[in-house]
């Protein structure tokens, strides 16, 4: 068992592994492994060092690596990871010239999404978990999943990734520590996350960090499970090398354990983009949009307006999770805890996002793309006729028959700096204060193109009655409209009754809270066709919520709240037919009535649990629908 780090030069006191053979055991060991690991004490008490290195070893001891690697961060570190991938079969080098330092990277055919179904809160009680999230028994995920990790690791490295999410030295950002044996996942953790020597810096001897143990096991879906922990703050997850599942920081951390955090200590951690919008004359307002996974929050952040020579540009801070606490001046201060953006391939192309394109062109992880015979990366959407003779996302030559030629979730890793839209607070430490939320999700109906909530109360039951049809981000049927209480029902680390208390609460704490709007860039005409142009068109509804903001913006009321007057969009040098625009404007109430009922369902699974609050503004909409259901 070799050793190498560079951060713990001490000499190391020799170590027995114990290496058991009945399950139980592995039970055992796999509970010391991660919840009495960050202590710094082995089982039997004694101190070995850096409560770093304690969790460490007993990682090494459950999973049984033949070697373990503490990761650097530095340029020459993420080759190495590179030349491992290349290595292999799954990766392959883009063309040089035209996308230097780019690669293709190919996940297993049946690890290409987050898989939901496999995702679970392993919280004391189930109730603290709430009914939308899968719950399982702490111990019998210990045993579950240990029993999955123990020995995983033979034959491989364990790579330590030390990682700061947030700024390098803002007071918001927080420490989280991957065990993985996926050269892959290295490699997108430094571009995803400060990694390396800076979070051993901010680290030190601490014991405050979040502990993930991550091993590819053997991509078998029925040998993969992703276990967090939310009293002990611990991550494992087995079976998958892909994204969310798989690059800890990102939803595993930064949402599902950093949302139980935040509610513990009265800040927010959301799945939202952060966007500034520079109005004439430079002033610059801040807004964090929550829209469920492959649902637009990438495109809105790095958006290139259309209303540019008007003086409306926007910046991109995050474009997916924000982590927010309450600033000096009364503001909510956002920061985006990651460095880089881990986007959605297809339906991006130089007509609909040239900010995007624009910085693909080097240092980016492809995965799951097409391939021409250039070797340069393709995709559906990206523009023109499909080349001549393209490799599909699994290798083989493309058949058009067998379906796209890149997978609908095919992502491309990117560090945040080569936008050409990045924000010069993007790294501020203390985060950029928010003037506006926004929810929104795909919905073929019923959603209007926008509406701003009445309060802050109206505007959290508003986030808690989103729905939004299915996306190729998860594994299992695309397109079936669910439930999505603000785009994180898949990432919310507990009782999202809870959480919507939460939401309440901090309601009550923000002296000046983000006005709350809704937003559907989805909505459909009868010929089944996008009603509204998207992309950089979109710039027309933030200019219209932040005349909003600044208490102007021409204002119709309905029973769901403001939605624009007819002359309130500014809609020069775009073609929407006046038929389209009321149908995107209009509040059906035959709809809204079926949406009232389908909400009450949703809503009574939460039991008592559910606030007050919420019911009430239920009735409420309920009662400013009548007359216009009856009418
Ligand atoms: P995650 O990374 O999964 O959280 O997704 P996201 O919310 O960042 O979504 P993203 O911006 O990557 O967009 C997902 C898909 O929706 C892509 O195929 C986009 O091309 C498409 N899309 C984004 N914005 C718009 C829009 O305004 N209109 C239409 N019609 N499609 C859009
Ligand atoms: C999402 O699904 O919301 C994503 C991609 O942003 S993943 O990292 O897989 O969660
Ligand atoms: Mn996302």
């Amino acid at each position: 068992m070799a050793w190498t780090s560079p951060f713990a030069p001490r000499a190391r006191r020799g170590r027995v592994f114990i290496q058991s053979a009945s399950g139980t055991e592995t039970g055992r060991r796999a509970l010391h492994a991660g919840l009495h690991g960050v202590d710094g004490r082995d089982p039997e008490g004694e101190c070995v060092g850096t409560p770093l290195e304690s969790w460490v070893d007993e990682a090494a001891r459950l999973t049984k690596p033949d070697r373990v690697v503490y990761c650097d961060g530095s340029e020459a570190e993420y080759q190495r990871m590179v030349a491992k991938m290349l290595s292999g079969r799954d990766t392959s080098t883009l063309n040089e010239k035209t996308f230097p330092n780019c690669y293709l990277h190919r996940s297993n055919p049946t690890d290409v999404a987050r898989t939901e179904h496999l995702t679970f809160i392993c919280s004391r009680q189930k109730d603290q978990a709430g009914p939308t999230n899968n719950w399982m028994d702490p111990a019998e995920a210990r045993q579950k999943v240990g029993g999955l990790l123990d020995g995983a690791m033979r034959g491989r490295t364990m790579y330590v990734v030390p990682y700061i999410m947030g700024p390098v030295n803002s007071p918001i950002s927080q420490v989280g520590v991957q065990a993985t044996d996926s050269p892959y996942v290295v490699a997108s953790m430094r571009i995803m996350s400060r990694m390396g020597k800076v979070a051993m810096d901010r680290l030190g001897s601490s014991r405050e960090f979040v502990p993930g143990l991550h091993s590819l096991g053997d991509l078998d879906p029925q040998r993969r499970l992703i276990a967090h922990f939310p009293e002990e703050k611990l991550i494992w997850s087995v079976g998958s090398g892909y994204g969310g599942n798989a690059l800890l920081g990102k939803k595993c951390f930064a949402l599902r354990i950093a949302s139980v955090m935040a509610r513990e200590q009265g800040w927010m951690a959301e799945h939202m983009l952060i966007l500034g919008l520079e109005s004439p004359g430079g002033k610059v307002t801040y807004m964090g949009a929550a829209f469920p996974s492959a649902c637009g929050k990438t495109n809105l952040a790095m958006m290139v307006s259309a209303l540019e020579n008007q003086g409306y540009r926007v910046w991109t801070v995050g474009d997916d999770i924000a982590w927010m606490k309450i600033g000096d001046d009364g503001y909510l201060h956002a920061i985006n805890p990651e460095a880089g953006f881990f986007g959605v391939a297809p339906g991006t192309g130089m007509k609909t996002n040239q900010n995007v394109m624009g910085a693909l062109r080097k240092n980016t992880l492809f995965t799951n793309v097409a391939m021409t015979q250039q070797r340069e990366p393709w995709w559906e959407g990206i523009g023109g006729e499909p080349p001549e003779g393209l490799t599909d996302w699994r290798g083989e030559k493309w058949d058009p028959a067998k379906g796209p030629a890149a997978h609908p979730n095919a992502r491309y890793t990117v560090p945040a700096s080569q936008s050409p839209s990045i924000s010069p607070k993007w790294e501020a430490p203390e985060g950029v204060p928010i003037s506006a939320f926004v929810f929104g999700g795909r919905r073929a109906r019923v959603a209007p193109l926008v509406y701003e909530s009445f309060d802050w109360q109206h505007g959290v039951f508003v986030g808690a009655t989103m729905a939004s049809e299915t996306t190729a981000a998860i594994t299992g049927a695309v397109g079936v409209t669910r439930r999505d209480p603000m785009a994180m029902l898949p990432f919310c680390g507990y009782n999202m009754a809870d959480y919507f208390q939460h939401w309440l609460e901090m309601g009550k704490k923000i002296p000046k809270p983000p006005k709350i709007f809704h937003v559907n860039w989805f909505r459909k005409g009868a010929d089944g066709k996008f009603l509204w142009p998207g992309y950089g068109e979109n710039v027309r509804v933030l200019k219209w919520i932040l005349e909003r903001v600044e208490g102007r913006g021409a204002a119709q009321e309905t029973p769901i709240g403001y939605v624009p007057a007819k002359n309130g969009l500014t809609l020069d040098g775009i073609s929407v037919p006046d038929a389209a625009l009321d149908e995107l404007l209009r509040v059906n109430p035959q709809d809204w009535e079926a949406e009232l009922s389908n909400t009450k369902e949703f809503f009574a699974k939460f039991g008592a649990r559910l606030p007050r609050q919420i019911s009430e503004e239920h009735e409420k909409l309920a009662r400013r629908l009548q007359p216009m259901v009856t009418a």
